[in-house]
């Protein structure tokens, strides 16, 4: 299948690996998602990807810090904008 993920996937995916049903993902879960996704991150690259997607810092990626990391990594609904160059 090469259907590409749409936002209620995106919601689905986050749900899934919320495990707290805080409405937010700590790094285990984050890691959940990788592992759902077929992934084949290190533990230092899930780290470094969880870092830079906790956009404010709080140890925790929020829905919106999840689509925006998705949507950088091309998972994201809708057309994907041309790579740059
Ligand atoms: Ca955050």
């Amino acid at each position: 299948m090469t259907t590409r993920p749409t936002e209620d996937d995106l919601v689905a995916l986050f749900t899934r690996a919320d495990l707290g049903g805080d409405q937010r993902l700590d790094l285990m879960e984050f890691t959940l998602v990788l592992d759902e996704l077929g992934l084949a991150w290190t533990r230092a690259e899930t780290q470094d990807r969880f870092e830079r997607a906790d956009g404010n810092l709080d140890g925790y990626i929020s829905f919106e810090e999840f689509r925006a990391i998705m949507e950088s990594q091309g998972w994201a609904g809708g057309p994907l904008p041309a790579a740059g160059a």
